[in-house]
């Protein structure tokens, strides 16, 4: 899998006012502890950035690349701004991201021929969200024919489902899900990814993890090939790169139609056997799941 950090965002108390001053010292050091943490692309998040966004992304990306060698994924929906981080990164860059939208899209796609970057395909179009399963395998052909015909390969376009929060509405979670199944026949040579983290939005702080990561399991079954996660979540970070298989095994095995007897399972196996079942629908999500 690989890993998207998403530290380095705008809405971050302390990075937040940094990047409005230019204070380079707490980026520089986020970028830092991102790559020693161990992931493969730096996520660098300046918000729609409506003014002065330009040369916002333009400075972020020379104060970041001078300090790591990761990948970078430019993410903002302000497509001056992308451009002007476009235009100063040295090495190989990520578009986060394209979205449907008639005023965006064919902008987007020129910008990602123009640099050679790889991209997101956010599956948003001008109706907003898109509704279920149906609407983003419609959504994703549409997509890549017109990045096709912008000159853009299979290969450099990451589709992003877009997750939202399990307190929304678990029937997205699951298109989802089921959409992941489906890519590989509606588009070939995709790549696809997905923002853990809107899984748990609303829910308690110390709990969220469990659904990031039990989310990010569901989804590897299927073939997920990169998220946008919590740089800073070890236990997340292990089992991406396969070292709870353990864990993997309990919630795949689930995903077949096992039940285990939760109330035998060790604390942390029964936290994601519980959390699994949330997420599958098969029981109700409430901020006391982890309890029931
Ligand atoms: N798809 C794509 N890009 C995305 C998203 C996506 N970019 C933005 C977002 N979703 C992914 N990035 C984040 C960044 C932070 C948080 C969640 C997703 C987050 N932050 C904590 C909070 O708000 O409570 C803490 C903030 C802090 O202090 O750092 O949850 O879906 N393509």
């Amino acid at each position: 899998m690989i890993l998207i950090g998403e530290n380095l965002n705008v809405m971050s108390q302390t990075l937040g006012p940094a990047l409005r001053e230019r204070n380079a010292g707490p980026i520089e050091e986020m970028a830092r502890e991102e790559t020693e943490a161990g992931i493969d692309l730096v996520d660098l998040n300046i918000g729609p950035a409506r003014k002065g966004g330009d040369e916002l992304m333009a400075w972020v990306v020379n104060t970041v690349q001078a300090v790591t060698d990761k990948m970078l994924s430019l993410d903002t929906t302000n497509l001056d701004a992308m451009e002007a981080g476009l235009g100063v990164r040295k090495g190989p860059v990520l578009i986060n991201s394209v979205s449907l939208q008639s005023s965006r899209i064919d902008r987007g796609l020129e910008l990602a021929n123009k640099y050679n970057a790889n991209l997101i395909g956010l599956l948003w179009s001008n109706e907003g969200m898109p509704r279920d399963v149906n609407e983003r395998a419609m959504h994703t052909v549409d997509f890549v024919y017109k990045a096709n015909e912008a000159g853009i390969p299979n290969e450099r376009i990451w589709i992003d489902p877009i997750a939202s929060p399990i307190s929304v509405e678990i029937n997205q979670v699951k298109a989802c899900v089921e959409f992941m199944t489906m890519l590989g026949e509606i588009a070939p040579g995709c790549k696809s990814t997905v923002g853990l983290s809107n899984i748990s939005n609303g829910a308690p702080d110390a709990l969220r993890c469990w659904l990031n990561r039990t989310y990010m399991i569901m989804l590897m079954r299927y073939g997920l090939y990169s998220a946008i996660v919590d740089a800073f979540d070890k236990d997340l970070m292990q089992i991406a790169r396969g070292e709870r298989p353990d864990i993997v095994e309990l919630v795949h095995k689930m995903m077949d139609g096992e039940k285990p007897d939760i109330s035998s399972l060790p604390k942390e196996m029964a936290n994601y056997a519980r959390t699994t079942r949330v997420l599958m629908g098969e029981s109700l999500y409430s901020a006391s799941w982890l309890e029931v």
